[in-house]
This record gives C-alpha cells, sequence and structure tokens, in this order.
C-alpha cells in the first residue's frame, strides 16, 4: 500500500504491544505506486511539489488499508471500554498516538517530529438520576466533565430558583446553600453556573433550556467549584419552574455516580525540514474519537488522509515548510488545538500563514461541505481558504455547500490567535434535505453520518468515493502552499487580528458549552 512499505499490520501489532494472531494478513508494500520512498533521497534532488503531481499519489485503497489497521488500534480498548474506541485515554488513543509517530519516523528525515503533552480531562458517569417532587426527570442529562455528588451518592434538598441565568453571584439567594439549584440557560457558560452554584454552597444544579429541547453540554476545564450538574428541556423545567415562582415548595434529590481524570496526553506535530520555516502552511485532524465509538470517520478519515499526503509528500521538495498536526482531545472540547494555538509565542504565530482543518471527510451520506469563512468576520486570508476549496470542487464540476464557520472543531483556536483558517467536511448529525440530495445523491432525511459519535463510526461507516476525492482537494491545499504563497494575504499584526472578529458561538468543539 502507498505510504505502507514496509509497515505492516504485525509491526502495528509490535508497535501496540498486542499479538499479531488477532489481525489480518501483513499488508504487503509491493504493489502500489508510487512508493513512498522519496523520504531516502535527499529534497534538493526531488521534483518541487505540485499539486496534479501529489494529487495523483492519493488512492483510495491506500486509505482504506489505514482505516482498517486504524478499527484494529480502536479494539485495543475493548477490554476498559466494553467496545472499540479511540477516546482519549484509552488504549486504543494511545495506539492511535504510536501509528502516527511510528509511521512518521518511518519517513526518516523529510520531517522534525516533536509531541506536546498538555493535561487533559476525561469525564466519566457510571449512573445518575434526578427527582423532582415525586418524579423521575428521565431526560435529565449529565453535564460533561461533571463532578459526582458527594462521596457518590444521592443529595437532597428542596428546589431553588435562581435569578435571571444564574451568571453572577448576586443571582443566588442563601437558600440554594444545602439545596439543590434550578439555573436557566444561556448568557454564560454551563460551567459558569456550576461553579457559581457551588459557591453558593449548592449540593448541585440543574440548568434548564429556555427551549423545549432537552439541553446538554461540557462543564469545560474542571473546577473545585463546579458541583454535580444535570441539563433539563425547558418543556421538563416548566411545571416546577411555575410552582417555585408561585412560592410552592418541591423537594428535589440528585445523585451522580461521576468522575473526572486528568491525564496527560500529546498533540503530534510533523514539519517539513526543507522549505521557509517562516511561512509554514499548517493543517491538522483530530487523533481521538468519542468513547462511545471507534471514530473512523470522525476523525480517522482527517487524521489518516494527513498521514497519507505526509507520506506522499516526501517524493516533492517543497519551497514553504508545511506543518502537520494531530490533535489530542478534540471531542473534550478542542483542548489539543486549542492548547497549542493560545501557546504560541507571537513570532512563532506569524509564521503560520494560515491553518487549514480536515475533520470528517467521509461521511456515508455526504455533502462536500466548506467552512463559509469570510475576511470580514476571521482573520484575513481564511476566505480566499474557503475559495480555494470552492474553486476546486468548482473545476471538478461538483456541488458544495457552504457550512457555518461556528468554532465546532480545532480551526477555533487559530481564528481566535489571529491565524487565517478553514476546511472542508462531509456532515454530522444533522439530516440531509432533498436539495442536496439532489446535489449530491444519498439519501434525504438522514443524517450526513447516521453513525456520528456511536459505535457503528467503523470502516464499513467511511464513502470511498468521497474519502478519496477530498483527500486529492488536501492533497492540493498542501501543494498549492508549499509551493508558494503567491496572491495569499500576508500576516499582519497577530495582536490586530487577535481583535476577535469571530463572535464566540455555543460550541467548543463539538460539545456546547453555554
Ligand atoms: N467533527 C465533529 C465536530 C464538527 C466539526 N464541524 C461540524 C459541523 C457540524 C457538526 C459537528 C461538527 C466532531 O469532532 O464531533
Ligand atoms: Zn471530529
Ligand atoms: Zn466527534
Amino acid at each position: 500500500m502507498a505510504g505502507l512499505k514496509g509497515f505492516s499490520l504485525h509491526a502495528l501489532a509490535a508497535l501496540c504491544g498486542v499479538s499479531a494472531l488477532g489481525l489480518q494478513k501483513p499488508l504487503s508494500g509491493s504493489e502500489q505506486l508510487p512508493i513512498a520512498d522519496g523520504a531516502s533521497s535527499p529534497s534538493s534532488k526531488k521534483q518541487l511539489v505540485d499539486s496534479d503531481a501529489l494529487q495523483g499519489t492519493i488512492r483510495g485503497d491506500a486509505l482504506l488499508a489505514r482505516a482498517e489497521e486504524l478499527y484494529e488500534i480502536a479494539k485495543l480498548s475493548e477490554d476498559e471500554y466494553n467496545r472499540p474506541t479511540r477516546v482519549i485515554g484509552s488504549a486504543g488513543h494511545s495506539g492511535t498516538l504510536k501509528y502516527i509517530h511510528y509511521a512518521l519516523t518511518a519517513l526518516g528525515d523529510y520531517y522534525t517530529l516533536s509531541k506536546q503533552p498538555f493535561p487533559a480531562f476525561s469525564g466519566t458517569v457510571r449512573q445518575h438520576q434526578l427527582v423532582l417532587g415525586d418524579k423521575v426527570l428521565f431526560d435529565a442529562q449529565p453535564m460533561g466533565l461533571t463532578p459526582p455528588t458527594r462521596d457518590n451518592e444521592p443529595v437532597n434538598g428542596d428546589l431553588v430558583l435562581v435569578a435571571n441565568e444564574g451568571c453572577e453571584a448576586s443571582d443566588y439567594p442563601s437558600e440554594v446553600s444545602g439545596n439543590i439549584a434550578l439555573i436557566l440557560r444561556g448568557t454564560c457558560p454551563f460551567g459558569t453556573k456550576s461553579e457559581r452554584a457551588g459557591r453558593a454552597g449548592a449540593l448541585a444544579a440543574v440548568v434548564y433550556n429556555y427551549e423545549n429541547e432537552s439541553v446538554s453540554g461540557t462543564l469545560g476545564a474542571p473546577s473545585p467549584d463546579h458541583v454535580a450538574t444535570f441539563g433539563l428541556s425547558g418543556g421538563d423545567a416548566a411545571p416546577y419552574v411555575k410552582k417555585l415562582k408561585n412560592g410552592e415548595k418541591v423537594e428535589a434529590t440528585a445523585f451522580m455516580d461521576a468522575e473526572v481524570k486528568t491525564i496527560r496526553t500529546n498533540n503530534i506535530i510533523a514539519q517539513t525540514v526543507q522549505g521557509d520555516p517562516d511561512n509554514c502552511v499548517m493543517l491538522g485532524g483530530h487523533s481521538d474519537s468519542v468513547s462511545e465509538g471507534p471514530g473512523v470517520n470522525d476523525d480517522g478519515s482527517g487524521s489518516l488522509a494527513l498521514l497519507e499526503i505526509a507520506t506522499q509528500l516526501t517524493n516533492f521538495s517543497v519551497n514553504n515548510c508545511v506543518r502537520f498536526a494531530w490533535w489530542s482531545g478534540e471531542e473534550e472540547g478542542l483542548l489539543g488545538s486549542n492548547y497549542y494555538a493560545e501557546n504560541l509565542p507571537e513570532e512563532e504565530n506569524m509564521k503560520i500563514r494560515l491553518f487549514m482543518d480536515y475533520d470528517m471527510l467521509a461521511s456515508p451520506n455526504f455533502a462536500y461541505q466548506v467552512y463559509n469563512a469570510t475576511d470580514d468576520a476571521n482573520p484575513v486570508g481564511s476566505e480566499e481558504l474557503r475559495d480555494l476549496y470552492i474553486d476546486w470542487y468548482t473545476a471538478h464540476d461538483l456541488n458544495y455547500t457552504l457550512i457555518e464557520f461556528d468554532g465546532r472543531s480545532d480551526y477555533d483556536g487559530f481564528i481566535r490567535a489571529g491565524i487565517p483558517a478553514g476546511g472542508i467536511a462531509t456532515g454530522a448529525e444533522v439530516k440531509k434535505t432533498e436539495e442536496e440530495e439532489d446535489m449530491f445523491g444519498g439519501r434525504a432525511g438522514i443524517p450526513f453520518d447516521p453513525c456520528y459519535h456511536q459505535s457503528c463510526d467503523d470502516v464499513g461507516n467511511l464513502n470511498m468515493t468521497a474519502w478519496e476525492l477530498n483527500t486529492k482537494l488536501v492533497a492540493h491545499s498542501v501543494a498549492t502552499f508549499a509551493k508558494s504563497f503567491e496572491g495569499f494575504p500576508n500576516r499582519t499584526d497577530a495582536l490586530d487580528a487577535k481583535a476577535n472578529k469571530t463572535k464566540k458561538g455555543p460550541y467548543q468543539g463539538p460539545k456546547l458549552i453555554m
């Protein structure tokens, strides 16, 4: 398999510390051209990278072989999670990191590799229950990264309605202490509400939605003042809000058997040795999945596309440096990419000409989606990157849609740091419309990826046509800027661009934070 020369499932087994007996036959490296042995010859003797040439090295079967290996790695978590997963802290995720690092190391000295460790948080809720009055609220949802109730046991008290939206200390009446706070969603993050409730002495908190639907999000980075916190639909909360506003008493019992672990994890960064180090094109995908499944599309499709392109790029020389990133902790709220972007010294920030995010490139019921970044709302250059994608799909007589640039994936930290960014995707839980069925085929009325964040996000969940095509587009984006930034806006003062023209949405990664 191109790019897998000498890399076999047996090697994978060895590096992941599992018996190869359970794995399929080793992959041979013989039947693919071009074999990525470019790493072995000096860059100066290589052809300058060219979009068509790099796109020409992309093969669906090489991508599929990597997906099959990734699924085998996800199965390393079965003992602990009873299912394949690559969630941070799992054997499946550490196996993913080893796989990526091993594959990059096999490319010799074409890249400078680095691991960026950072503290991440992983939350588990074993059991939970919320009882209001004499009713069990079955749709009450534990917030992500919620702490347990005291001693992981049920706590009882009065339900106390907090004023406004519970974003200020003054919103919490003294009655909250020793009782359970009922807080309206909005204005500030769930984590702030939980922290305020804890500081007011609440035993637990319930955040109720301003809409009828249920609400579940994350408290974000743990705080010692966080308390066990549920999300509740506006419909479920309404009768209790009414009672409390009428001065009636409502008893409550909250039970949250939960644990939040701090884990050390790593981003992996690979930068071409060759190429102008002051003018880097950067691209990323995330190496982790949710705990519910193996994440072969989300985001194996993006992170493996990057690995395949990084492998094939070694056949070429580059004028500008190319920096690949595999982010950890995206699913917990963009932890790795935010950590990276927020810790960039300004001088290093200015060397990144743009960041391209590749997260879900192979959804089974795909649409070709381009993030609708604009230079008015985002760092200048974001719109030009958007137009590169639009031009490529158009040149290939393909339809595309523009989707919200709403902070739901790893570009968010970069645009907040003033770095132009963008990317493409093929869709998640949102349902395909009739019009999109006409544009892309597939089926209207079902999600772009019906296995989004589920155990069925496995190799069978990949649309190979979309994946191979999008990987060629990723290759085009890499080759274009690795060759030249001509016509692409220069970085202005990072601090200016950090004026943060982008309004913070309710999402941080796939998690609702408010
Ligand atoms: N890939 C998703 C996050 C994500 C990025 N863009 C969108 C758009 C619509 C839904 C989800 C997303 C994930 O990592 O869960
Ligand atoms: Zn993702
Ligand atoms: Zn996800």
